[in-house]
């Protein structure tokens, strides 16, 4: 077999992408409604502001925009979270970044797996917010204990899947055949199941503890719990929410609106009340799974991160209980410390940017000097910014609390455990703001090379 008869991870994972936005619009229509929503509102936005088109298309952000979304699952032990980094490594998703949410009163740690270089991440982004439930948190032993026997009795994934896992590490790919196949039968990993595996009861007593507790361990498998496209302006998808109706979460997380958006912003309509039939054929409901939206902007370095950490900070002091519209405007206010233009953002080393040459950099040579600012003066070299790839632990807790009824339990926090983290995975988590630095860098000394001949 040789490498080119396999298929590219980039379109297994394009493909199973699509494949699971289809399975998530027939298990949750709502979703089909928001996918709609987004794509209006992007399509308007890219209308009236023409500049902002520009852009997105000179940083390749354009094509990718439509089919960009990130999901979310959860998983109950190390042997279904290593096999799950098996199975993503297929489509070339890899583990990137720790997040600690014990510190938010969930019981869970977790990491995104994602595609990780430049032609990946253009072609498709797809991440899975992955998240390990963390029973040693749970106080009562007896419960503990029976969590961990109903865990110990499922098995999340096809004999067929774990095959094709196989064969992917040991030829080194899959043929396009083959990657169908992956695909249909990855894809039942994470489908959801109207029947519980346990009864009522024992329910019951999971979801008193803390209801994600029995959202991870009373099903089948790893249900995905919410699908989430990309919208160019979250205010107005979260304004018109209600006109399709969707009944928004109370606010939008992150930071507020920007001339030069950062980071991440979140909103997400509240889960859905599910019917489940529970073993001794008791009926019963279960709420689990939303739709959620996201605007990127650009990635901050620890600088521009530890400022941003400062201002979320003293913004939720004074932000509880308030409305969206008041909330945003607390934090337009707290925010202005913090520059709003790229520039000034590259200027103050508080973002990450990717350098390339401009048409007089393209024909010019024999320049040596390697000092970015000079260079871009000379209008031989633009910046641009760097779209933030991951996620930030603040809004993840906002979005778990707020679909899971506010659930929120402070014995867990102060739980920090990345190295146990690790090893249930079976692999070190890849530092993300490594990852941006790297690429800055590669990007400099593409154009410092190319000057300079
Ligand atoms: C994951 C919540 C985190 C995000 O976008 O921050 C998340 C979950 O509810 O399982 O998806
Ligand atoms: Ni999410």
């Amino acid at each position: 077999m040789t490498q080119s008869s396999f298929l590219a991870t980039n379109v297994i994972r394009d493909r199973f992408s699509s494949a699971m936005s289809a399975m998530y619009q027939t298990e949750v229509p709502q979703y089909g409604t928001l996918l709609t929503l987004v794509e209006q509102v992007n399509q308007e936005t890219l209308r009236q502001q023409p500049e902002l088109r520009r852009r997105l298309e000179a940083q390749g952000e354009l094509a990718r925009l439509s089919v960009e979304r990130h999901g979310a699952i959860r998983v109950g032990s190390a042997a279904e979270l290593s096999t799950l980094r098996r199975l993503f490594a297929v489509m070339g998703m890899y583990p990137v970044g720790y997040y600690d949410l014990s510190e938010a009163g969930v019981p869970v740690h977790s990491t995104a797996f994602r595609p990780i270089e430049d032609d990946a991440l253009a072609c498709n982004p797809f991440r899975i917010f992955t998240s390990l439930l963390r029973l040693e948190l749970i106080d009562s032993a007896l419960l503990r204990q029976r969590a961990e026997e109903i865990l110990a009795q499922r098995n999340i994934f096809t004999p067929k899947v774990r095959e094709l896992i196989e064969r992917f590490e040991s030829q080194g790919g899959l043929t396009s055949e083959e990657a169908g196949q992956f695909v249909t039968e990855a894809l039942e990993t994470f489908r959801w199941h109207q029947d519980a595996t346990v009864d009522l009861d024992t329910y019951q007593a999971l979801s008193d503890e803390h209801r994600l507790i029995a959202d991870v361990v009373c099903f089948r498998g790893p249900h995905i719990n919410h699908l989430t496209p990309r919208t160019l302006d979250i205010d107005e998808v979260q304004r018109r929410m209600p006109s399709v109706g969707m009944n928004p979460k109370a606010v939008i997380e992150g930071p507020p609106r920007r001339e030069a958006p950062i980071l991440l912003r979140q909103t997400s309509f509240k889960a859905l009340e599910e019917s489940i039939r529970f073993a001794g054929d008791n009926q019963g409901t279960h709420t689990a799974r939303f739709g959620e939206i996201e605007q990127r902007g650009m990635a901050l370095t620890p600088k521009g991160r530890a400022l941003y950490d400062q201002l979320l900070n003293e913004g939720r002091q004074q932000t509880a209980g308030l409305d969206n519209n008041a909330h945003q405007a607390v934090m337009d206010k707290v925010f202005t410390t913090m520059p709003d233009s790229d520039e000034a953002m590259r200027r103050e080393g508080l973002a990450y940017f990717h350098y390339h040459l401009t048409e007089a950099g393209k024909v010019a040579t024999g320049d040596a000097s390697t000092d970015m600012d000079a260079l871009i003066a000379k209008g031989l070299v633009e910046a641009q910014p760097i779209t933030y790839e991951d996620f930030l632990p603040v809004s993840a807790a906002g979005i778990f609390q707020s679909n899971l009824g506010g659930g929120e339990n402070e014995a867990y926090a102060g739980n920090a455990n990345r190295e146990a983290f690790e090893e249930a995975l079976g692999a070190p988590v890849t530092d993300e703001l490594a990852l941006y630095a790297e690429r800055e860098q590669a990007s400099k000394q593409r154009v410092l090379a190319s000057l300079a001949v």
